[in-house]
């Protein structure tokens, strides 16, 4: 027995210490004691993922009052985080960051030795007379090169019950693993709560990442994305592995689409938060492999992926019988979903956007709420948040694709990325080749900030490759990375540009519907099967209008015109010209390594933009470009 093993023999019961003695690894036991002696809770729990633990866990969520399961539908419970803990907090996550060491200026840092005082003294006592939950998981699927081991010591049981329907089960591997492999982990507690479960001390909320010994620690908040350490906090610890190691760790999501003769195409995907990316994997008549978070390796010269997670924690608002049939079938059936900030009556969820009349009373995450009610700056409170979610297992779902599990992940034909671009780019677009498409598409891509972070929404701003909150190395060294580990593939995927967000310059009425993605997707499969042809523009390679009057009409229902297509494949030459010079602006000021390469692409295409400027006017129309 090892001294920690030895030390936790007075502080956990018979049962855990057994469990715990089952892992050879004395980083895992050092983790448990000094997360108990520093947090000190009343009992500890460690959860080795039998089925009944796991159903303990939901039943304590529910028991302790963190959750409620006084909702009609089977399974169905619903959560609430604070009124100022509705979202990712940029403000106060933070790197620690070693002396001697740096960072670069744009990604919020600390001094490793003041942040760390700082979290310890936060988590101080925390979790005094509750119970610490510690749980162990994998990102990746087991056995596999991509499979990172992950552990969490919580008092959250959301979190611990969100922990469990969205990761794979890891105690088993715990087992197996050697005394020095490497695993993240993560501290979390909501620290203090009200009579309602909800932590309050937001002053005091923190979320520090200690790179350094692949630590999270989180404090006085609940909100899933900034209690659960593997999300985004682990994804930046992924990016600094990767960033080693020679692979990606990305923002995407991964859809199977399928095509001519049984064929299956894999995309992966990567969008701001809130703009799109979810509703893009779970296209009716697709399959989802992942929602949020990938890693992609080169696997015998092939690019492949895996969900680093297998369940969705995702955006409810707008998810309609129309616009998202399948997610709204899932949330209104009975299974194991959670709710979170949503408006409750009746026994029921209720959300913005949800295709039918919300109830003018219930409650909500301000407690109870009536139409008309306002917070303390005397704003309207919506009846349910903006940000509000579901978390639920992909499993649960009939389009989870079949390799969710596959150790070697699967194939990606093509990459898209996608922002909030309401002025410039077309809908859908091939990049010339990879180079292009990485950096005209991703490493470029410009949008607005949404109500997935907290605080001023509607910021137009660069965020490279829908990743740029979670880059954890200078931003031109992660760009260099993704060329790199191109330039070693046999067969690179093909690269998109996708924009949801086009409004007419005028009027500013958006160009395209919700559904409309569905015929960009078919589309990319046809391109990277070598099905059709394209028309070269200067900014890429966009849709033949023949090829998407059959896609439209069997898809959508819809008779596309060709005053549609000409609207939204119109080069705008004078906006894609001045976003070249934001982007260049932005490059310039925040991105002191950016690759020369870079430079080159927006360049040319530039010149491209001028050239045909020269012939064609200032807006051209897509039939002015040759068909390749
Ligand atoms: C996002 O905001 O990009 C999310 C949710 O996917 S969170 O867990 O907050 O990261
Ligand atoms: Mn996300």
């Amino acid at each position: 027995m090892n001294k920690y093993l030895e030390q936790l023999g007075s502080k956990l019961d018979e049962i855990e210490l057994k469990k715990l003695s089952k892992i050879q690894n004395t980083k895992v036991h050092q983790f448990v004691l000094e997360s108990i002696e520093l947090c000190n809770p009343q009992k500890v729990f460690i959860c080795s993922d039998t089925p009944s633990e796991v159903a303990y866990i939901k039943h304590m969520a529910i028991a302790s009052g963190e959750e409620s399961a006084a909702l009609s539908t089977p399974g169905h419970t619903f959560h609430f985080d604070g009124p100022r803990d509705q979202g990712r907090d940029r403000e106060v996550t933070k790197f620690l960051v070693p002396k001697g060491d740096s960072l670069p200026p744009a990604l919020k840092q600390i001094d490793r030795e003041e942040g760390l005082k700082e979290i310890i003294s936060h988590h101080k006592d925390s979790m005094k007379g509750k119970t610490m939950i510690v749980i162990f998981l994998l990102l990746g699927p087991a056995d596999s090169v991509f499979t990172i081991p992950c552990m969490e010591c919580t008092d959250s049981w959301y979190v611990s019950h969100s922990v469990d329907l969205l990761y794979r089960r890891g105690y088993q591997k715990f087992c197996k693993i050697s005394k020095d492999t490497d695993f993240l982990k993560t501290l979390h507690s909501a620290g203090k709560l009200n009579e309602n479960m909800v932590s309050v001390e937001y002053d005091k909320k923190r979320i520090y990442i200690d790179y350094t010994t692949n630590t999270v620690y989180s404090v006085n908040t609940q909100y899933a994305g900034n209690s659960i350490g593997f999300k985004k906090q682990a994804l930046r610890l992924a990016i600094r592995k990767a960033h080693k190691e020679g692979w990606l760790a990305e923002h995407f999501m991964i859809l199977g689409v399928k095509g001519k003769n049984g064929r299956k195409t894999y995309f992966a995907g990567a969008f701001p938060s809130a703009s799109g990316k979810t509703s893009t994997a779970m296209l009716p008549g697709e399959t989802i492999l992942a929602d949020d978070l990938a890693y992609v390796k080169n696997i015998d010269g092939e690019c492949r992926a895996v969900n680093v997670e297998c369940g969705i924690f995702g955006i409810i608002q707008n998810v309609n019988p129309g616009d998202d049939p399948l997610i709204y079938q899932i949330l209104t059936q009975p299974g194991d979903i959670i709710f979170s900030n949503v408006l409750i009556k009746d026994e029921k969820p209720w959300w913005l956007g949800m295709g039918c009349e919300l109830p003018k009373e219930g409650i909500n995450y301000s407690g109870k709420w009536w139409e008309g009610k306002t917070d303390e700056n005397g704003d309207n409170i919506l009846p349910s948040h903006k940000n509000a979610r579901y978390t639920v297992s992909l499993k649960a779902l009939p389009n989870c694709d079949p390799e969710l599990e596959n150790p070697k992940g699967v194939k990606l034909g093509g990459i898209m990325f996608g922002g909030r671009d309401y002025r410039g780019y077309v809908p859908v677009q091939q990049g010339l080749d990879w180079a292009h498409g990485i950096l005209a598409y991703g490493a470029a891509l410009e949008t607005e900030t949404t109500f997935a972070t907290v605080g001023q929404e509607g910021k137009h701003e660069i965020n490279v490759m829908s990743i740029q909150d979670f880059v954890s190395i200078p931003l031109g060294q992660y760009i260099k990375n993704y060329l790199e580990f191109g330039k070693k593939l046999n067969k690179v995927p093909l690269v998109f540009g996708v924009n949801y967000f086009l409004r007419d310059l005028k009027t500013g009425a958006y160009l395209n519907t919700r559904r409309d993605k569905y015929v960009w997707v078919k589309w990319m499969e046809l391109r990277v099967n070598n099905d059709v042809k394209a028309r070269e523009t200067p900014t890429g390679l966009i849709p033949l209008y023949e090829d998407l009057v059959p896609l439209f009409k069997q898809l959508l229902g819809k008779d596309y015109t060709k005053e549609e297509h000409v609207k939204q494949f119109t080069i705008r030459v004078p906006e894609n010209l001045l976003k070249i010079e934001r982007v260049k602006e932005f490059l310039k000021a925040e991105v002191s390594d950016a690759p020369q390469e870079l430079f080159d692409v927006l360049d040319e295409q530039k010149g491209r933009l001028v050239k045909a400027k020269e012939r064609f006017g200032n807006y051209i129309s897509p039939e002015n470009f040759e068909i390749v």
